[in-house]
């Protein structure tokens, strides 16, 4: 399969959720629940951790054909076994990670309205993230952008399109029904009593819509 063209969930490990100590069960229970795309975050952490920890996750995303993305550190693409990186609005352009990684790999870009989903298609990115949706603490100060631009956005970025921020199984309805085809739920799943379960129950709705 096109492992981004037909993903539809894509989980992040992220580490202001997940003691560093448990990041490997939480990416197996993502995993479980049937993640498309996993990401680890790990925003601030020494280059050793993240890289560590990327291998470990690695050896459970490799056997199920789920690429593992990076948040940041593309230059770490050199040395660990995962597929891709993700740069915001604020990190390197989409050229730059791709040349710190020195190899074929995926690269997303964090966009936030329509201007900056179309610059990022012209810039390269293998995905967009589009958000965030609804105000959310995972990611502070960052404006909701609402759901009045995904209809617009589909129509007009040829990239998967993940939308993101603020979406948990009690809103995604709405969200679908403004047109997401794919979505990044961050504290969502990683809070939820049963994170498999959470995972399952997005893509039923997702595929039911
Ligand atoms: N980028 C835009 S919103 C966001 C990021 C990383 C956070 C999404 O997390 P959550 O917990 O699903 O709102
Ligand atoms: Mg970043």
């Amino acid at each position: 399969m096109n492992a981004l063209a037909d993903a539809r969930l894509y989980g992040i490990v992220d580490l202001g959720y997940v003691p560093v100590g448990t990041a490997s069960l939480a990416a197996e229970k993502l995993l479980e629940g049937g993640v498309d795309v996993l990401q680890l975050r790990a925003k601030g952490a020494p280059k050793y951790l993240v890289a560590g920890l990327a291998e470990e996750i690695h050896a459970l995303t490799r056997p199920l054909g789920v690429p593992l993305i990076l948040n940041d550190y593309p230059e770490l693409l050199r040395d660990v076994p995962a597929e891709g990186a993700h740069v915001g609005q604020d990190d390197m352009s989409v050229a730059e990670a791709r040349a710190a990684a020195g190899r074929p790999v995926i690269i997303g870009k964090s966009t936030h309205s329509l201007v900056q989903a179309r610059a990022a298609v012209e810039e390269g990115a293998d995905y967009i993230g589009f958000g965030p949706l609804f105000a959310t603490p995972t990611k502070p100060g960052r404006p909701a952008i609402g759901l009045d631009d995904i209809a617009t956005v589909h129509a007009e970025v040829s990239r998967p399109i993940f939308c993101i921020g603020g979406i948990k199984n009690e809103n995604l309805t709405a969200v679908i029904a403004a047109g997401a085809q794919r979505v990044v739920i961050v504290s969502g799943w990683l809070q939820a009593a049963d994170v498999s379960d959470a995972v399952r129950a997005s893509r039923a709705s997702l595929l039911n819509f």
